[in-house]
């Protein structure tokens, strides 16, 4: 019953939003389709957001679509829905690096141009250009980040989505072996998955606390997991005892940077990503010269520097 009701709702999503920016389509334009990893977003909005400017200023049609939760059963009949659509390019960020191989291999035979932007899927021939954050060194940026908290001591916790998501399966890795290299007084509670759900990550941090209540800090790969696991320390008082590190830089994560819930934030730049992509999109279109992969730059951002003007700029937006 869930899944029908999950179903329903992702074709409601593709009838309200197709056909954007390009000026109406003329026969001969590029038409490229973006799929989100989760609609209505932040991360995914902006990214938005610099996708249709660049779409704007290129003359492209473009559409952007999106699961309502960042789950492959949600954004495999999307992109099944696209194919039949046959737009020329496909921007689009798969939400499981195994699940999303099937539908886009599809959108390969229909010889749809795929730019990968954000995640990717492990099958390395899919995505002409992989557009993404260096979520390796983000991590590790993390972990110093939130070593710098803690004094170089005490244990560490990291909450993330979900096993199979390249971003966050990198950050995870960049943290860890940051920490095992270069921060031995350290000690790593290991990940717990939130799958995406912020209430989810507020009873993790909750759990962690009870049973290791000398916790020092929390690293939180995602907005969602971030956001969660930031309630929860604010819940239980534990403002500036326990450190927080956490990905991403919505609207609620900046409050909570402001509130001295979380001490540090790594800002992406999903404008970029998406700007880069329709970019990326068009030269493949035309037969262009194609960049294999691209990685973007990361912010760090502290209740310090929140309020320059150059990293207000690179705050996320829930529009345009
Ligand atoms: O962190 C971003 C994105 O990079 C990641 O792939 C999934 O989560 C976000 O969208 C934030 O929720």
């Amino acid at each position: 019953m869930r899944k029908a009701m999950a179903a329903l709702g992702a074709l409601l999503m593709i009838t309200a939003c197709g056909g954007e920016g390009g000026g109406g389509g003329g026969g001969d334009q590029i038409r490229v389709t973006l799929v989100q990893g989760l609609a209505g977003e932040e991360f995914y909005e902006t990214m938005a957001c610099g996708a249709r400017a660049k779409a704007k200023e290129l003359g492209v049609t473009l559409d952007v679509q999106g699961p309502q939760k960042f789950d492959p059963t949600l954004q495999t009949p999307i992109v099944n829905s696209v194919v039949a659509g046959k737009p020329d390019a496909l921007l689009i960020a798969p939400t499981d690096v195994k699940a999303m191989i099937a539908p886009l291999t599809q959108a390969k035979q229909q010889d749809i141009k795929i730019i990968l932007v954000d995640t990717v899927v492990e099958d390395q021939s899919i995505g002409l250009s992989r557009i993404s954050t260096d979520n390796l060194k983000g991590g590790a940026a993390a972990a110093k980040a939130l070593s710098e908290q803690v004094g170089g001591k005490g244990k560490a916790l990291v909450i993330s989505t979900d096993p199979g998501v390249s971003t966050v399966d990198a950050r995870i890795k960049g943290f860890e072996e940051e920490i095992k290299a270069n921060h031995p007084g350290i000690t790593s509670l290991g990940v717990q998955y939130s799958h995406n759900d912020v209430g989810e990550a507020s009873r993790i941090v909750n759990a962690a606390l009870a049973k290791d209540p000398d916790l020092a800090g929390v690293f939180a790969t995602n907005l969602n997991s971030a956001t969660g696991a930031g309630s929860a320390l604010q819940q239980a008082g534990k403002l500036g005892q326990v450190k927080m590190v956490g990905f991403d830089a919505g609207p609620a994560q900046v409050k909570q940077l402001k509130d001295g819930v979380v001490q540090a934030l790594i800002a992406q730049l999903p404008g970029d990503i998406g700007a880069k992509g329709v970019e990326q999109a068009v030269a493949a279109v035309k037969g262009q010269q194609v960049t294999p992969s691209i990685p973007t730059e990361a912010t760090i951002i502290t209740a310090g520097n929140v309020d320059q003007p150059e990293v207000q700029k690179v705050l996320y937006k829930a529009g345009c």
